[in-house]
């Protein structure tokens, strides 16, 4: 089963994941460098079916990086709550205000003065992959140039769209994790991708950044008319947080059932016009959901 390539690489780094401090100061078991392979081309999704993982919310975040969006207030709209904590911890401390999560995202929903002033990330993905800025003060649209890449000249090995944009790091809230994704057509019309993650919460981030890419490979196969082929996955820095010890060894416990399938159930007229109501899961039947803190 597939989902053991994600099971061992936990194993692994719970055994023997070296053990240091680590930014945040909740410190973390960390490994360096890993692969994972799996093969859309059947129609089956990476969705982890060890614990429940809201793969709509994951859906919707991809749906929002390709609106060229940097602000949380279309996603807390949705209810997607993934973001918010970046926002608050920094409006906390600029403000000395004790206010809660609750409180906070209610305003960035209904003021919109409030979230322009306290829900903007900075220049993170969805600029950097629709509107990076170059030195010319003109704007590369990433994505746009891949999906005619694809279609126009798939042999190409320059297809790939990059998150780390050098100068403007400094003024994002959190420098892009899930960096760069390569793509490959194969000769019968498969579109593989690759994408290098440098920084992976194992636990939290990981099982969302595996929904997101196959979403997005779904999409980008089917504007450029091709058949989805294969996700590769590697990590650089993968780790897991010290207090998700207990939720990795719960989920170690647990025996995968299959991998559900996703599909797409329209074709959109180009890459700016998916929904979320455009993406079917069957078959996903997962173990309960396992809870975790996010380490800020
Ligand atoms: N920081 C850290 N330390 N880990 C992350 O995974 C992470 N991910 C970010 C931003 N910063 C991060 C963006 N993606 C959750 C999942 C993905 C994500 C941020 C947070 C999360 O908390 N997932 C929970 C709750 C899901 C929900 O409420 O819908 C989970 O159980 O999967
Ligand atoms: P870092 O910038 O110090 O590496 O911290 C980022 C943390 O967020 C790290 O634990 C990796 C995690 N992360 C993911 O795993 N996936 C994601 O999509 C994002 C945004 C973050």
């Amino acid at each position: 089963h597939p989902e053991h390539q994600y099971l061992d690489l936990l194993a692994q780094v719970l055994d023997h994941g070296d053990e240091r401090l680590d930014r945040t100061g909740v410190g973390t078991r960390s490994i360096f460098g890993a692969m994972l392979r799996f093969d859309l081309s059947d129609g089956s999704a990476p969705i982890l079916t060890t614990k429940r993982v809201y793969w709509k919310t994951a859906v919707r975040e991809m749906l929002w990086f390709l609106t060229g969006g940097t602000n949380i207030q279309p996603l807390l709209r949705e209810n997607v709550r993934i973001w918010s904590d970046w926002p608050l911890a920094a409006y906390r401390r600029e403000t000395g205000e004790a206010i809660s999560q609750e409180k906070f995202e209610k305003r960035i929903v209904e003021d919109d003065a409030f979230a322009t002033r306290w829900g903007e990330l900075g220049p993170v993905y969805g600029k950097q992959w629709r509107r990076w800025l170059g030195a010319d003060g003109r704007e590369h649209d990433q994505i746009g140039d891949l999906v005619q890449t694809l279609r126009e000249n798939p042999t190409s090995r320059r297809m790939l769209f990059h998150g780390w944009n050098v100068a403007e790091l400094g003024t994002m809230a959190l420098p892009p994790c899930h960096m760069v994704y390569q793509y490959h057509v194969t000769s019968d019309g498969r579109l593989n991708c690759l994408l290098f993650q440098r920084s992976v919460d194992l636990l939290l981030g990981a099982a969302f950044n595996f929904v997101g890419a196959t979403a997005l490979q779904l999409m980008l196969a089917q504007q450029a008319g091709l058949r989805p082929g294969e996700l590769v996955w590697v990590g650089g820095d993968v780790h897991l947080y010290l207090n998700h010890l207990d939720q990795a060894r719960e989920q170690l416990a647990r025996e995968p059932g299959p991998f559900p399938r996703m599909k797409l159930l329209r074709h959109a007229a180009s890459i700016d016009d998916y929904r979320i109501k455009d993406f079917e899961v069957e078959g996903y039947a997962p173990h309960a959901a396992i809870k975790a803190d996010v380490a800020v």
